[in-house]
């Protein structure tokens, strides 16, 4: 029994099942006065929070320098209280040249200058813990800035340093001994080769991002024992956690199991890509190496180990990482019973999903992560992060309340990047703007912006002051979105009816029983709506109804045996012609386009 309300993650089906009999058989026993409430077994911080991912470049500047910083992230932390999140996931805030923003760092030790000091750091985890906030750092473990130390003693051939990054020798050309050959024909994931010439070293080395991305070389224990020294160093400085990037890109084939050489990869056949462009070749070697979840569950163990050692609250790991459905399964754990990340992030919402979905386009994607969910794992939703197009764009506007209720009513983790909760869309930035390094490396003035990520992480829009009131600078690091005039977080709270708004009922929703510990059903009850419906015995059902097509639709909720009148309407999207406590009719309803009502029925 409770292992059965916890775990929401197995079949609808089964759930429903058992809860009924278990339901009707208390009910029988004990007669009027109606069955006792489930036994509601506490969780672990973490595993029914609102996660925030804030880009510390784009979200408040505190200094007017057109960049956005620690104090900038310290002095709003009370909008992050007010909207209810529980954890802020920061994008790299370590030393780095910011070739790739942060991604590419040369102490990870230290505050990057731009973002304020290891006080501001400080300041930073005391205020926000006082709030009761956690905070996660985004962990960079492929690679190291060509900056770093690491990658300057490696260059020097120091003792203790020789092998800490991924080179090799040139291939020779049997017919021209005077000519270099790349080792391998893998492509990076920012165009080129992955092998990068070195004079010094007289070496290729590798990059599976930027050249000045260098991928360590996880073969090597000492780079091994150095990534548990930074984890636990920002442990003890009070980090909650890690979001650890790119691990699928941790491993690359071994020469030793191919004749002592880097084998070449055999080429997609897509058509659609030049030849120096990532995904030519099919990246069978240098993404998704088995060897890489080793890596993930010793540092689950040192993670778990921290927290028994320290007494402190669980420290989570969040693993980002495209790949299919069973690769990304595996990073929860393996069969043998080692445990992994706390969870990989589902991208399902972003790969499989557009605004030209169905109702069963969403359903099956949905049903499809938590039906490959290991038992007893922790769900998680992601709608978008600074490396892809933002939300509402992706979508359409007029689907973001919906967007957000389906974020906060799925069972587990909601995953919140900034801008997401006052409905943010791109920002145009033009190609003299672009300051990607995807971009820049592989575009040009024609089609740059199907590889920019810049218009993902225009500066978040506080109000309708100068650069939308995130900076007192009128020029900033990426151009300002046009439509901060109208688009701001202080209009939404002026107005009457905002995302806003929304949102923070939303998360506030989530206290309720039926959302942290109910089962869920899932089912499309027409081609452009369908119905999300967590339910737990003794409390308060909820469900929402959302027509994700683009035009109106009428639904029939008499069949749905869970929803019992009345309906009251808790939640609707702004554009919906209905308000809190109206009352719905199972008999039809009629839903605009992109409407979305957060339901609540009373206890079956
Ligand atoms: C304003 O921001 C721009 C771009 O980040 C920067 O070049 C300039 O120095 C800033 N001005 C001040 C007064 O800091
Ligand atoms: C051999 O390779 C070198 C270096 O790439 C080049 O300069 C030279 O022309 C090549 N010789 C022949 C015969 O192709
Ligand atoms: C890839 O090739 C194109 C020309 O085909 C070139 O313009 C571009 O700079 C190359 N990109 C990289 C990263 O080498
Ligand atoms: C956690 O434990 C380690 C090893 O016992 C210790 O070095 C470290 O100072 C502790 N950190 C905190 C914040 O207590
Ligand atoms: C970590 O791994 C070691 C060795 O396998 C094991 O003895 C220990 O119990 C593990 N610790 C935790 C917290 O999982
Ligand atoms: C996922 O990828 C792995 C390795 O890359 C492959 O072996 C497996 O068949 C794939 N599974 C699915 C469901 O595509
Ligand atoms: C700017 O915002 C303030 C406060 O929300 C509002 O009173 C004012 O009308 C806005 N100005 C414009 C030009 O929209
Ligand atoms: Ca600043
Ligand atoms: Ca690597």
């Amino acid at each position: 029994m409770v292992s059965f309300w916890k775990v929401v993650g197995i079949t609808v089906g089964a759930i429903l099942v058992v809860g009924a009999v278990v339901g009707s058989l208390t009910w029988g026993f004990l007669a009027n006065r109606g069955p006792p409430p489930p036994e509601l077994v506490p969780l672990d911080w973490w595993e029914h929070t609102v996660i925030y991912q804030i880009y510390p470049r784009s979200f408040k500047d505190s200094d007017g320098d057109g960049i956005g910083d620690l104090k900038g992230i310290t002095t709003q932390l009370d909008h992050l209280v007010d909207i209810g999140i529980g954890a802020i996931w920061m994008s790299p805030i370590f030393v780095s040249p910011m070739v790739d923003f942060g991604y590419d760092i040369s102490d990870f030790y230290n505050i990057h200058e731009e973002y304020g000091t290891m006080a501001d750091f400080e300041e930073l985890v005391h205020k926000a813990h006082n709030l009761g906030l956690k905070i996660l750092l985004d962990y960079v473990p492929n690679h190291a800035s060509d900056q770093s130390e690491y990658f300057k003693r490696s260059l020097a051939r120091e003792p203790g340093y020789e092998n800490f990054f991924v080179w090799a020798d040139p291939k020779l050309n049997p017919n021209n001994i005077s000519e270099r050959l790349v080792p391998s024909n893998w492509i990076s994931e920012f165009g080129g080769s992955v092998w990068e010439w070195s004079e010094t070293r007289q070496q290729y080395y590798l990059h599976q991002f930027a050249k000045e991305q260098v991928d360590f070389n996880f073969r090597d224990p000492a780079v091994r024992a150095e990534m548990l020294n930074i984890m636990e160093y920002w442990f003890n400085k009070g980090a909650d956690g890690y979001r650890v990037d790119a691990v699928a890109h941790l491993f690359e084939a071994d020469p030793n199991d191919h004749g002592g050489v880097y084998p070449d990869e055999p080429l997609s056949g897509n058509m659609f890509l030049r030849p120096n462009e990532t995904g030519y070749t099919t990246q069978e070697y240098t993404r998704h190496l088995i060897e890489l979840y080793d890596v993930i569950y010793e540092w689950r163990n040192f993670s778990d180990s921290y927290k028994e050692q320290n007494k402190s609250d669980t420290k989570i790991l969040l693993a980002e990482a495209y790949a299919n459905i069973t690769m990304t399964m595996l990073y929860y754990g393996d069969e043998a019973g080692r445990d992994g990340a706390h969870f990989p992030f589902n991208f399902e919402l972003i790969n499989s999903l557009s605004g030209k979905s169905s109702a069963r386009d969403f359903v099956y994607v949905i049903k499809r992560w938590l039906t490959y969910m290991p038992a007893g794992r922790i769900a998680n939703w992601v709608f978008g992060n600074h490396d892809q197009m933002r939300m509402p764009t992706r979508f359409r506007v007029n689907m973001v309340d919906g967007m957000n209720s389906l974020s906060m009513l799925l069972p587990g983790v909601a995953i919140t990047y900034q801008g997401e909760e006052i409905g943010m869309r791109d920002g145009y930035v033009s190609w003299e703007d672009t300051v990607d390094v995807a971009a820049c490396n592989q575009g040009n003035p024609d089609n740059y912006m199907q590889y920019s990520r810049d218009p993902a992480r225009t500066p978040f829009h506080w109000d309708n002051t100068t650069s939308a009131g995130f900076s007192t600078n009128a020029t900033t690091w990426l151009p300002i979105a046009q439509d901060y005039m109208e688009i701001n977080l202080r209009k939404q709270q002026e107005t009457e009816r905002s995302h806003y708004k929304v949102y923070k009922s939303l998360v506030n929703l989530r206290k309720e029983p039926a959302l942290s510990h109910g089962s869920y059903h899932l089912q499309a009850l027409t081609e452009s709506t369908f119905i999300l419906i967590r339910h737990i015995i003794t409390y308060d059902t909820y469900a929402l109804l959302f027509n994700v097509g683009d035009v109106e639709d009428t639904v029939d909720l008499s069949t749905i045996a869970l929803l019992r009148d009345p309906l009251t309407v808790h939640v609707s999207s702004i554009h919906s012609s209905r308000v809190n406590g109206d009352t719905v009719s199972r008999g039809g309803a009629t839903l605009r386009a992109g409407e979305a009502l957060v339901l609540r029925a009373p206890p079956t």
